[in-house]
């Protein structure tokens, strides 16, 4: 959002000016300065133009999809015997180890397409679907391979802590020491990862499993995020606290105390609605009390194969706002410059000098149209690193 006091730091009638793939002034257009009164111009017609949207949670990269498994889930299965007939995160990370690294980048490009088609153009990418080493990196290579095939920063995060694969069913500690924490390392070695995530919940890693993989990228140098509270409360938002989290995500079950523990760290809370909307939770996400305490907040898709097969930031916003009450204001931050900050990623997100001409275009009347509207894409144009 660029700077300014009026909503949304809207200027009207405004220009900007883009050098390269930077920004180097932006204000009215009245006030453009002489330096750039004879650039080549492109006349947007008044057009919205706001930062590229930008998801910072999912898990774009997979094999299979779990249609069967909704299928089997609306015809009255319990979630037992989907379990039973091989449905579940398990399912998804069997096809993902069948898959080859082509095989990965070429299920995800259409997804991937789906967000860009939307005006997105940085999109983080988890790993977690492999649960053993050669497939953890090829999850990994895959969505470094996304950037070379699109006009779009991928940002990685490794996800080995989300769940316990079958071969070590009930033993979480070794898999965490065996498996998890040295494909870390060869991740790390390999420059493929950009952070480190965890699933904190009953049903994947327990705090002190996910202290021990926190303790191995803070030694590696690399900033960590959370799943945390989604379904219960764990403790997850305080342990991310005290390892200064980009972030903690879902957070439907997160305190008031998380909430001031997170501001006081500049955790940003990662809102995912369709999580929340797939499994038909009831439980929201204390969105006042991330107000009260002044937490940013980010809105993302979680687009994943089994709580949330969503691929669209705009109604992703739409469910921020319809769902959890955030304003269209909070929900247009929440995919712009707060959801580059729980990337750590400090060029981008807003339109001021110096940041990356990452650039979205709309055919609106006002931003608020941007959330309100269901199932319909305004997107004008689409500008990446200063080009069309
Ligand atoms: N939380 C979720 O809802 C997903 N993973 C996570 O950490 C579930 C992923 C799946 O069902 O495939
Ligand atoms: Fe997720």
């Amino acid at each position: 959002m660029s700077a300014g006091g009026a909503p949304y730091g809207l200027i009207h009638h405004a220009a900007i000016a883009i050098a390269g793939d930077s920004i180097v002034w932006v204000g009215p257009a009245a006030d453009l300065p002489e330096d750039y009164i004879a650039w080549p111009r492109d006349d947007l017609g008044g057009r919205l133009v706001t930062p590229g949207l930008i998801d910072c949670h999912t898990h774009l990269v997979f094999g299979g999809n779990r249609a069967r498994e909704f299928e089997m889930r609306l015809n009255g299965a319990s979630y037992e015997e989907v379990a039973r007939a091989g449905g579940g995160i398990i399912s998804t990370v069997r096809d993902t180890r069948t898959a080859s690294l082509e095989t990965l980048i070429e299920n995800a490009l259409p997804r991937l397409d789906a967000l860009i088609a939307e005006g997105a153009t940085t999109v983080e990418v988890k790993s977690g679907y492999g649960l053993d080493r050669e497939t953890e990196l090829n999850m990994l290579r895959a969505a470094r391979a996304l950037e070379h095939q699109r006009p779009v920063t991928i940002s990685t995060s490794f996800l080995g802590a989300h769940a316990t694969p079958p071969e070590y069913k009930g033993r979480g500690d070794a898999y965490v020491d065996e498996v998890c924490i040295p494909t870390l390392r060869v991740a790390r070695d390999e420059a493929l990862v950009d952070a480190v995530d965890g699933f904190c919940e009953n049903i994947a890693f327990d705090t002190d499993q996910i202290e021990r993989v926190f303790r191995v990228a803070a030694e590696l140098g690399l900033p960590v995020k959370l799943h945390a509270e989604q379904l219960s409360h764990l403790g997850g938002t305080q342990l991310a606290v005290r390892y200064n989290a980009l972030s903690a995500d879902h957070l439907e079950y997160a305190s008031e105390e998380d909430a001031r523990a997170m501001a006081a760290s500049g955790t940003v809370a990662v809102i995912l609605p369709g999580a929340f909307y797939t499994l038909r939770e009831t439980q929201q996400p204390p969105i006042k009390a991330f107000r009260a305490h002044r937490v940013p907040m980010a809105l993302a898709t979680d687009c994943n194969p089994g709580s949330s097969p969503l691929t669209s930031l705009l109604l992703t916003m739409n469910m921020g706002c319809t769902l959890f009450r955030m304003t269209p204001e909070e929900a247009l931050a929440g995919v712009t410059c707060n959801a580059a900050q729980a990337l750590g990623l400090s060029d981008r997100g807003r339109i001021a000098p110096g940041l990356r001409a990452d650039l979205a275009v709309w055919d609106v009347e006002t931003p608020a149209e941007l959330s309100y509207r269901i199932g319909f894409n305004p997107l004008h144009a689409r500008i990446f690193a200063g080009r069309s």
